[in-house]
């Protein structure tokens, strides 16, 4: 069963997504997600110049090798457009396999480890009272883990905050440049440990609660963090400081009992590498779009299984359905499985072009029983949805330097 044709849409129902579509000479295809928001065209060049012309011809049963091939075999090595780019292609031949198979990929990963996937929501809100009431809406619709982020006053924008008003593309206007926002880690400080007073105090210790610091605090800042949120018992803190250097999180870990979770940027196993055996982390949150795809990231749960850390894959919404999909899979068959960021199915245009049959019921989504991934991706609706420049926000301090976002 020889690939045959490789095709690369790039769609924005709301915002970008690029979709890859591989097709063999038994005329079964199979589709894979290589989005990465704000840079999706460098994949799209990636894929068309250097992947796509190496891959027609071969077996589309050899998913092993052909990774192998695109990661070990190219010099330039790790990345995130290079991942990407193999991460799509890897996708789509999982979905290849489970439909000529006729089973549905976590059945080829090993079967199910669990009836449904616990998911978390997301409750944001201009004040704390306003991320709270939305919490017991979450709660009250069956969720069982929200994440709380809340506007810090003083402060024009927050991440995580943009609520259903507006999108990056909003925030951008006309003549899309990358928004500023600006950065004071005090003022977060007084916010952040008030909303997990108060949500403590509000929704009880049932529910479990999560928090996105979104890598604004040096790894001392965090274990502070860490330590003051205690009282609250957080399922995780998610990226509490910027990991490039992994040994920083070896200085939060020693300070706090805080349970502390990272991975959505990660390309590769090799930048979780010591995070993971030195046990400083909890939760894995790569995706399957930017660290490789589900032979990747099925290596990486594999690995982080050995010390503890659980796998909770990253579920923004600017990752497509069809990563989704992936994640599903995965957390169906994988025994160290944590828990699945939710942010919906997305708006009507999105449904329009990814149609499937996950379910979510009380907080839990159930795989789709259809071969393969079980996603559909309709051509023409994409046709009607033209990819739209657009950049993530940059973040600066109140003085004006450069921070991370
Ligand atoms: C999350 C993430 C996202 C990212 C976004 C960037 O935890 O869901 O931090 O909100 O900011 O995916 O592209
Ligand atoms: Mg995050």
């Amino acid at each position: 069963m020889k690939i045959e044709k490789i095709d690369v849409f790039v769609s924005c129902p709301g915002r970008n997504f690029v979709t890859v579509k591989v097709t063999t000479s038994d005329g079964v295809y199979g589709l894979g997600d290589a989005t990465v928001n704000g840079r999706e065209q460098a994949v799209v060049a990636m894929l068309q110049e250097h992947v796509i012309p190496c891959l027609i011809g071969r077996d589309a049963h050899n998913i092993e090798d052909i990774w192998q091939y695109l990661y070990r075999g190219v010099y330039w090595r790790r990345g995130p457009i290079n991942m990407a780019a193999i991460a799509a292609i890897d996708m789509a031949l999982w979905d290849i396999k489970g439909k000529v198979a006729g089973l549905p990929v976590y059945q080829l990963l090993g079967g199910k480890s669990r009836q449904g996937v616990t998911l978390y929501a997301h409750a944001n809100g201009e004040s704390i009272e306003q991320t709270l009431a939305n919490a017991e809406q979450h709660v009250s619709n069956g969720f069982k883990a929200v994440r709380l982020q809340s506007a810090v006053p003083g402060l024009e924008v927050t991440y995580g905050v943009l609520g259903d008003k507006k999108d990056y593309f909003e925030l951008q206007g006309s003549r899309p440049l990358p928004p500023e926002e600006t950065w004071s880690t005090p003022k977060y400080f007084d916010l952040v440990v008030e909303l997990f007073e108060q949500a403590r105090s509000r929704l009880g210790n049932q529910v479990q609660l999560l928090h996105d610091v979104h890598s604004r605090l040096t790894p001392i800042e965090s274990a502070r963090l860490g330590k003051l949120l205690e009282p609250y018992n957080l399922l995780f803190l998610e990226d509490a400081s910027i990991a490039e250097n992994q040994t920083a999180y070896k200085t939060i870990r020693q300070h706090t009992t805080t349970p502390l979770a990272i991975g959505e940027t990660y390309n590769t196993l090799w930048d979780c590498k010591d995070l993971i055996q030195n046990q400083w982390i909890d939760y894995i949150r790569v995706a399957a779009t930017h660290a490789g795809g589900i032979t990747a990231l099925k290596r990486i749960a594999d690995f982080a299984s050995v010390f503890n850390v659980q796998l909770a894959p990253h579920g923004a919404p600017d990752l497509s359905p069809v990563c989704f999909a992936a994640h599903m899979h995965l957390n169906t068959w994988v025994p160290n499985f944590g828990i699945q960021e939710f942010v919906g199915f997305g708006n009507e245009s999105l449904r329009e072009i990814f149609q499937h049959e996950f379910t979510v019921q009380n907080g839990m989504a159930y795989v789709s029983e259809a071969p393969g991934l079980g996603v559909e991706f309709d051509e023409q609706a994409a046709l009607k949805y033209p990819y739209k420049r657009s950049y993530l926000p940059v973040s600066r301090l109140e003085d004006g330097s450069m921070w991370h976002w």
